[in-house]
């Protein structure tokens, strides 16, 4: 029998036994399957909360009232009749407001495959009825997304897409200077879908190789590899004054590269003057960086000297940007690895993102796969993506972004499909507030997320096991179908046969569908996608033969790169599209945005909140929360693998044991972890692998506030009721989920009962009466 595989951003894998024992295992060419996939089957086989049928919120029905939103029950319906529903209200908020009063930004990762891309299939059909307000960026890289084409002259894509490739670092680099580390947790993931995992094959072939890596990280478990590795324990969002003073070790050595930094360089003289204290009478020195970022300034001039004498790659994960003044690291690491004038040669230089997700310095082709054609926006309103709880509940007012003045649109109604805000967004009781603002909300969902219980009309869609699609990344090497090996659950429907009925509803049916069927689509894929593999050089099989073989490895594509070379080898005949055709340690079109909280060179600002301010509580710890270990973000929570890790059923929090010890936690007590912002209890577990000032809990446990002695407490462990919604700066307005400051104690009141493992809907007996 033909073997059978899917597809996720978690890789891919081939499909073993049948019925109840259907199971996945990883493909035999992966080194490292991820095992979040251990807990798919079973998370969307859970009829508990899977959207089953279309449902519409109790409050909406009986009057439409708004106040209720983020707490009330749903009534089950039929399709027709929440079909007619939606497009009704899209057709009333169109044509009394205007396309721009429809928010549907939608952020958010979906699922891999190209053609059931549910943000895709959205956006197609709102184009056809006249457009939507968008949003841009993204909650994982805004900061860099908005910075690079002012400071190296090119979109964060084509920057990552020229990353020195990972297998130069494993042959060259012999210093590997990790801020925020080598994450294998991280490195699990690709936006997508990715054939194989290879960051820790990389890092430990580097490690064979002699290189020495230094992972600078509130965390030691940030980096992975078995070669020779040390920590260096950053306290958090500080890593800017760690690099500047190690930027002012190499100045007060003479052990920076002047002729690098002339001839490649545009702001030296500028930058040195901030660096060495005559502009503002501070010299950076590795004694006042130690100050602030908690490691001995011994340590810190050890490190400098290293560096100088070593083939040195500096590489930035993409965690250090989601923080207050997340521009600033990007700026400086990129600083500091131009004052070590190695950018442009082979497995030195700078580096940002690499195992933040698989593919970035994957030393592969890149291959320009086909897409499912969207159109185009007739409305061109957009606001930065983290920037939604303002937009709702400040409409009509101005803000900065990426240099220009903006304001916000009244939006009146939000359609969200492949995204989950109330997993996404900081400060999530500040989100539910201004989630009451619009008149309506539509959402499309697998599983009864915190979202879809926040929606007035939810719609049950697919998930990947049930429906046949394409894996195709321009990343990755390999082609896979995607099998269908599950019935859809319920009623639910492909997010396309959604749209389909709402374009006909709504008299675009012949524009969306362009008269092809799901397969007809499909199809043409696979034909632009021979003629993209054609240009580079081979042939693709035929439809019918890919199908059955399940899997196509494009051949010769390996390919090593070096970011910046043709530059570095030819400034005058390949310079950067900056304004100075050069890297801009100084951008003075930045500086002439005259931000107080972006000027023009990198440097040190104090983040909105951290552990060296003034007046710092007694006992406050810092929070990082990042990406999860056995799921992507919010989805799969409630799948096995997810919840084998819980500890009395809530996310785990990891402590440094003498923090522990001061507040009377023991391992695997339950505790509560509070801020200003919010509460929520978490499990905790003692490590001596973070410092003893910081705490970590993982994003993405489903989103579940409840009452306790009048007190609201959020039960799953979720760090979004106490992150700050703020951005970055007014360059970027990226967020700043890694910065905020907690208190952690034990937990003392009862274990709570997750409600998120239920559904939200009312019997029919208590429904009201038919809609
Ligand atoms: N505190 C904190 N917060 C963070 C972060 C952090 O580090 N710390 N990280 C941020 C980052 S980097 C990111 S990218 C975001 C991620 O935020 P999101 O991408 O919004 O999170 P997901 O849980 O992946 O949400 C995707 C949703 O799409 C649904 N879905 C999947 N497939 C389909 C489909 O085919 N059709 C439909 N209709 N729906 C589908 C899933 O069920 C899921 O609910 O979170 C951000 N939030
Ligand atoms: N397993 C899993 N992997 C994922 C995802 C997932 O949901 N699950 N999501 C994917 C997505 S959408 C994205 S955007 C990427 C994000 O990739 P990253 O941004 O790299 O991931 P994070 O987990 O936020 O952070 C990585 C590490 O950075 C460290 N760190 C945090 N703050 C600081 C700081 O101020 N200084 C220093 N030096 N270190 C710091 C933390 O210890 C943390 O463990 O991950 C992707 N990979
Ligand atoms: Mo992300």
């Amino acid at each position: 029998m033909a073997k059978r595989y899917t597809a996720a951003h978690w890789g891919t894998y081939q499909v073993a036994g049948e019925g109840a024992s259907l199971r996945l295992e990883g493909i035999e060419d992966d080194p490292a399957p991820s095992k979040i996939a251990d807990g798919w089957i079973d998370a969307v086989r859970d009829t508990g909360v899977r959207v089953q049928r279309p449902a519409i919120r109790k409050g909406w029905l009986e009057n439409r009232s708004t106040a209720d939103r983020c707490d009330d029950s749903f009534v089950e319906t039929d399709w027709e009749t929440a079909l007619d529903l939606v497009a009704a209200e899209l057709n009333r908020v169109r044509t009394t407001h205007g396309n721009e009063a429809i928010f549907a930004g939608s952020y958010g990762w979906a699922s891999a495959g190209r053609f059931h891309h549910a943000q895709s299939q959205m956006r197609r059909f709102l184009n056809t009825i006249g457009g939507f307000t968008a949003s841009r960026n993204t909650y994982s890289h805004a900061a860099a997304e908005v910075l690079l084409p002012y400071i190296v002259g090119m979109p964060h894509r084509a920057f990552q897409d020229n990353m020195t490739s990972l297998a130069l670092v494993a042959e060259h680099c012999e210093l590997l200077v990790a801020f925020g580390g080598i994450s294998a947790n991280t490195a699990q993931i690709t936006s997508s879908g990715t054939s194989t995992h290879e960051v820790e094959h990389w890092m430990d072939r580097a490690g064979r190789n002699g290189m020495v890596a230094v992972s600078i990280s509130p965390r030691r478990s940030d980096f992975c590899g078995t070669g020779r590795s040390e920590w260096l324990p950053v306290r958090p969002n500080t890593d800017t004054a760690l690099m500047l003073g190690l930027a002012h070790e190499l100045y007060r050595n003479n052990w920076h590269d002047r002729n690098f930094l002339n001839r490649y360089c545009h702001g030296w003289e500028v930058f040195e003057s901030y660096l060495n204290g005559s502009v503002d009478g501070i010299e950076k020195t590795a004694q006042w960086a130690a100050r602030i970022c908690g490691i001995e300034a011994g340590a810190i001039t050890d490190l400098a000297t290293r560096m100088a004498r070593s083939r040195t790659m500096i590489s930035v994960a993409w965690s250090l940007q989601r923080s207050d003044h997340g521009e600033q690291p990007i700026w400086m690491g990129l600083t500091l690895a131009a004052m070590l004038g190695q950018i442009g040669r082979p497995g030195t230089g700078f580096a940002f993102g690499y195992a933040s997700t698989t593919p970035v310095g994957r030393p592969r082709k890149l291959m320009n796969w086909p897409s499912f054609p969207q159109g185009q926006n007739p409305v061109s309103q957009a606001i930065p993506v983290a920037r939604i709880a303002d937009m709702l509940l400040h409409p009509g007012a101005g803000y900065r972004y990426d240099g220009g003045h903006r304001t916000y649109p009244d939006i009146k109604l939000v359609y969200w499909a492949g995204g989950n805000p109330f997993h996404h967004h900081q400060d999530l009781y500040r989100l539910e507030e201004a989630w009451t603002r619009p008149e309506t909300v539509i959402v499309n969902e697998q599983w009864w997320t915190a979202t879809a219980r926040r929606a007035d009309i939810v719609l049950p869609a697919t998930s990947p096991l049930e429906r046949t699609d394409i894996m195709m990344n321009r990343r990755d090497p390999c082609l896979v179908w995607m099998d269908r090996l599950l019935e859809p659950m319920g009623e639910a429907r492909d997010d396309h046969d959604i749209f389909r009925a709402l374009a006909e509803r709504l008299g675009t049916h012949a524009e969306f569908t362009e008269g092809k069927s799901k397969d007809d689509w499909i199809r043409r894929l696979w034909l632009e996608a021979g003629e993209v593999a054609r240009y580079n050089g081979f042939e693709l099989p035929d439809f019918d033969a890919f199908r059955e073989n399940g899997i196509f490895e494009c051949p010769d594509c390996d390919e090593n790169r070096i970011q910046l070379e043709a530059f570095v080898k030819d400034p005058a005949g390949a310079p950067l599209q900056t304004a100075s055709g050069k890297i801009e340690i100084v951008s003075e079109r930045i500086g002439s945005f005259g931000l107080q909280d972006c000027p023009a060179h990198p440097l040190w600002v104090e983040p909105v909140e951290w552990l060296g301010q003034d007046g710092v509580a007694e006992g406050a710890l810092h929070l990082i929360s990042g990406q999860p270990a056995t799921r992507l973000h919010g989805q799969l929570d409630n799948g096995s693998h997810s919840r084998s890790q819980k500890i009395g059923g809530c996310e785990a929090l990891y402590i440094h044991p003498e923090t522990a010890g001061e507040r009377g936690i023991a391992d695997h007590d339950l505790v509560c972890v509070s801020n200003a912002r919010g509460k929520c209890l978490a499990g905790a577990v003692l490590t001596d692998d973070i410092r003893p000032d910081t705490v970590a809990l993982a994003a993405g446990a489903w989103f579940d506030p409840q009452y306790f002695d009048g007190a609201r407490i959020e039960v799953s462990g979720n760090p979004n009721v106490l992150t700050g919604d703020k951005g970055c700066s007014e360059l970027s307005q990226g967020n700043i989920a890694h910065t905020s400051l907690v208190e952690v104690a034990r937990w003392t009141g009862p274990v709570p009962q997750r409600s998120m493992l239920k559904t939200p809907l009312v019997r029919q007996a208590e429904a009201p009466s038919a809609v």
